[in-house]
C-alpha cells in the first residue's frame, strides 16, 4: 500500500528517478549505511540469513545461544568460540565486493558524506574508502587490547595468534588478561565516533541503506534521522526497518551488487564501477 504514496522530492520511486535527482539537484551529501549483507558476496556469511548465516552455523561451537559468541561475559569465561570465528572472519582473506567499490566511487566523485557500517571485516578500507569517511559503529579488527588493563597488543602478535588459532593474552606479566579485537560486543559501549556522528544523516541529501537487517540498536535508528523530504534507498534481499513507509523511499529488493550496478548504470557510471572493481 505504501508503495502507492506519491513521491514529494523524486519524480517516481525508481532508481532512474534517483539517478536524475543526484545529477540534476547536484547531490553532494550522500550517507551510506551498511551491514553484513554487503560482504556476503565476498564469501563472509552474515548473521541472520536462514541456513547460510553465522547464527545458523554456530552449533558446532557448542554455544548456549548464538549471540553468546559476541557476549562479553561469555567471552571472559570462554573465548574459544569467538577466536574460532575470528580465524574465519579475519581481514586479509576476502576481497571487497562491487558494493564496496560503489561506495569508493561515491567517495572519488566527492559525493560521500559518511559511511556508517556495522561490519567488522574492514573491506570498506580495503576498497580504498579513507578511514575518516567511515564510522565503524561496531568497531573492527583493526586494533585490539586487553579486556582487563586495556593495554594494546601489537598487530603482528595478534595476527600470529589468530592464524595459529591461539587465544592472545596481555603482554603485561602481572595482568595476563584476555585480549579482544576492538569490535563491540553485546553489553559494550559503541565507539565515540558513532555518537559524535549519529545525527549527521539529518544533513544528508540522499541515504543509501544496504545489506542490513536493521535489527541492532542504536544503529537501526540511523535512517530515521534522515529528513522526511530526503530520499532513502534500501538495497537489500528483504524489506527491513520500516523503509518504504515514506513518500521518497525507494526499495530495491535483491542482491546488493545487482542493485548498485543498476544504480551505477542509471548514473552512467557502470563501466567506471566495473573497472574500479577489477582493479581492487
Ligand atoms: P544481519 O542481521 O545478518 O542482516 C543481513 C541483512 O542483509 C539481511 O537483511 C539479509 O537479507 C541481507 N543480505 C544478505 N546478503 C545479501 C546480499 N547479497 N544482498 C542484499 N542483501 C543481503 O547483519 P547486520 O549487519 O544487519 O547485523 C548487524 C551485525 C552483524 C553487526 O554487529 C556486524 O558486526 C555483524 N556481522 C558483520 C559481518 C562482517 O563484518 N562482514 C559478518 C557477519 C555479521
Amino acid at each position: 500500500i505504501e508503495d502507492d504514496i506519491p513521491p514529494q522530492t523524486l519524480e517516481s520511486r525508481t532508481l532512474e528517478s534517483v539517478a536524475k535527482y543526484i545529477t540534476e539537484r547536484k547531490v553532494r551529501r550522500i550517507v551510506v549505511m551498511t551491514g553484513a549483507g554487503i560482504s556476503t558476496a565476498a564469501g563472509i556469511p552474515d548473521f541472520r540469513s536462514p541456513d547460510t548465516g553465522l547464527y545458523a552455523n554456530l552449533a558446532r561451537l557448542n554455544l548456549p545461544y548464538a549471540e553468546a559468541v559476541f557476549d562479553i561475559s561469555y567471552f571472559r569465561n570462554n573465548p574459544l568460540p569467538f577466536y574460532t570465528l575470528a580465524h574465519e572472519l579475519y581481514p586479509g582473506r576476502y576481497r571487497p565486493t562491487v558494493t564496496h567499490c560503489f561506495i569508493k566511487l561515491l567517495y572519488d566523485k566527492g559525493l560521500l558524506l559518511k559511511l556508517f557500517t556495522q561490519n567488522i571485516d574492514c573491506l570498506e578500507r580495503e576498497a580504498g574508502v579513507p578511514g575518516e569517511m567511515i564510522v565503524e559503529a561496531h568497531g573492527s579488527f583493526a586494533s585490539q587490547r586487553c579486556i582487563e588493563c586495556k593495554t594494546e597488543l601489537p598487530d603482528t602478535i595478534m595476527k600470529k595468534a589468530v592464524r595459529e588459532r591461539e587465544v592472545p593474552r596481555c603482554l603485561r606479566k602481572t595482568c595476563n588478561g584476555l585480549v579482544k579485537p576492538d569490535i563491540v560486543f553485546f553489553g559494550e559501549a559503541l565507539p565515540e565516533a558513532f555518537h559524535r556522528n549519529r545525527t549527521l544523516p539529518a544533513s544528508a541529501d540522499l541515504a543509501i541503506i544496504m545489506g542490513t537487517s536493521l535489527s541492532v540498536q542504536p544503529f537501526a535508528s540511523l535512517p530515521s534521522y534522515v529528513r522526511e523530504e530526503t530520499p532513502r534507498i534500501l538495497i537489500n534481499l528483504e524489506r527491513v526497518g520500516g523503509l518504504g513507509s515514506r513518500a521518497d523511499d525507494v526499495l530495491i529488493l535483491g542482491e546488493c551488487d545487482a542493485g548498485v550496478r543498476k544504480l551505477a548504470d542509471a548514473l552512467g557510471w557502470l563501466d567506471e564501477l566495473e573497472d574500479l572493481w577489477q582493479r581492487t
